[in-house]
């Protein structure tokens, strides 16, 4: 097993990840910003250093002071949270070749699934099913363009190669709109990514955001763990999450699960990993695949049981994975909410003292959090200070669960975004289930 294990990462997911390394008996080295001394993680880990000063770029994003850290405190392997350099395949490699373990898949991996041409491409390969489009980078020539397009069909959406999450794309209605569409994208693209590269997809106008869990390993194998239902977002900020998706039955996503799980073998994958669909009239459509572990893995793990960061652990290691395909039973529902230190109402980040923290609790409640009376949350992060997560045996009681948890948590100091769950909660659209990804943008420009 792994000896030491670096956490490049801060905040909650930090906690969480050395929570796994303590109960697996791997030594810890907590690596923080100055104003990041004070992190519940950095008091419970084996040994910290302090990478540099709080805006990310010189602390969590500073490649050569994470390696100098594992460097002088012997570890062997980074763990690299999401976010920060969890998906920077330049990191992975530098990580390698400075000989140590990166806790994720191969750098080459993470380059494929980071432009989403080659991404695209793999998974047609491996036979997932994607969006009808380009099937590769846009020419110069108009005309071809414009061929493909109406090959396609409008409405059309033009995206970046080197985007994702929501970065670098553009909705085309119509012919007359398709060129100048184009261009705008591209030269956005060079400015935000150093690339111009662009593709072209049919537009999906009312999807759901579906997501499947993977997990593959070095000798072999790879499972699936189901699907998370993401939908409930603003921004391409998600808000809740939940496992299974509501309405999506046993047989699809054995069906979805295995495509994304024999589409790991094909390609090689390693670790934990996440398919990202748009399910739209009964249909999956592939988008982008996650090489890290997410913000949202905790639904997935309440409904499986199976513990997400270990099994990264484990598999980094060189071990097989703990669990065949048919060891993975999906039980009950789970639900995640993402708490946030910002207005309620306008959604302006409220950094600031927590003078009082009272997680919630009873059976089926989870609370991944690092926050504690007097915590202080710096204005450089982003604001999700904690996720409540809780299970029930079907939708309604976990609904009901998370109903009684949001009214019991008390976060005093600053304001969050507590109110907006207890209000979702209590919407009657999404008690149904299967709303859509532009549920909530509706819902608040209904009520202002
Ligand atoms: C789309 C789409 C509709 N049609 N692609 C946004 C995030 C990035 N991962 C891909 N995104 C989208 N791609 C086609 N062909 C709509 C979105 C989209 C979206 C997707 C998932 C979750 C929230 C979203 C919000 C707006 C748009």
């Amino acid at each position: 097993m792994l000896d030491k294990v670096v956490i490049a990462n801060r905040g909650e997911i930090a906690l969480r990840i050395l929570r796994a390394c303590k109960e697996m008996g791997i030594r810890t080295v907590a690596v923080h910003s100055t104003v990041d001394r004070d992190l519940k993680h950095v008091r419970l880990a084996d040994e910290s250093v302090c990478i540099g000063p709080a805006p990310s770029n010189q602390s969590y994003l500073n490649i050569p002071a994470i390696i100098s850290a594992a460097e002088v405190t012997d570890a062997v392997a980074i763990h690299p949270g999401y976010g920060f350099l969890s998906e920077n395949a330049d990191f992975a490699e530098r990580v390698e070749q400075s000989g140590f373990v990166f806790i994720g898949p191969r750098p080459e991996t993470i380059r494929l699934m980071g432009d989403k041409i080659s991404a695209i491409d793999a998974m047609k390969r491996a036979g997932v099913p994607c969006v009808p489009g380009s099937g590769g980078p846009l020419g110069e020539n108009e005309d071809d363009n414009l061929a493909v397009a109406r090959q396609i069909g409008y409405p059309v959406i033009i995206k970046a190669a080197g985007g994702g999450g929501g970065r670098g794309m553009r909705v085309v209605h119509s012919e007359a709109a398709l060129p100048n569409a184009i261009s705008l994208t591209r030269s956005e693209a060079l400015a935000a990514f150093g690339d111009s590269t662009v593709y072209m997809e049919k537009f999906l106008e009312n999807p759901r955001h579906i997501e499947f869990q993977v997990l593959a390993d070095d000798l072999g194998n790879a499972i699936h763990l189901g699907e998370r239902d993401c939908s409930m977002q603003r921004r391409h900020q998600k808000v809740i999450e939940e496992s299974p998706g509501p309405g999506i039955d046993e047989e699809v996503r054995q069906r979805m699960g295995k495509v994304c799980a024999d589409a790991c073998l094909e390609i090689g994958y390693r670790g934990a990993g996440t398919f990202e669909f748009l399910y739209e009239n009964g249909e999956f459509y592939f988008i982008e695949m996650n090489t890290r572990i997410q913000v949202e893995h905790p639904v997935t793990e309440m409904v499986t049981g199976v513990d997400l960061v270990k099994q990264q652990l484990l598999i980094a290691a060189g071990e097989p994975i703990s669990y065949k395909q048919s060891d993975i039973v999906m039980r009950g529902h789970a639900i995640e909410c993402r708490i946030n230190a910002e207005d309620p109402e306008t959604f302006m980040p409220c950094p600031g003292r927590v003078t009082r923290f009272h997680p919630p609790g009873g059976p089926g409640v989870r609370v991944d959090s690092h926050l504690y009376d007097g915590y202080m949350v710096p204005p450089n992060y982003d604001s999700m200070i904690g996720k409540l997560i809780v299970h029930g045996e079907n939708r309604a009681v976990a609904m009901a669960r998370m109903r009684t948890a949001l009214d019991e948590v008390l976060v005093d100091g600053i304001k969050t975004n507590i109110p907006l769950h207890q209000r979702l909660l209590r919407d009657s659209g999404f008690q149904s289930g299967g709303t859509n990804i532009h549920y909530l943008e509706k819902m608040l420009k209904k009520r202002k």
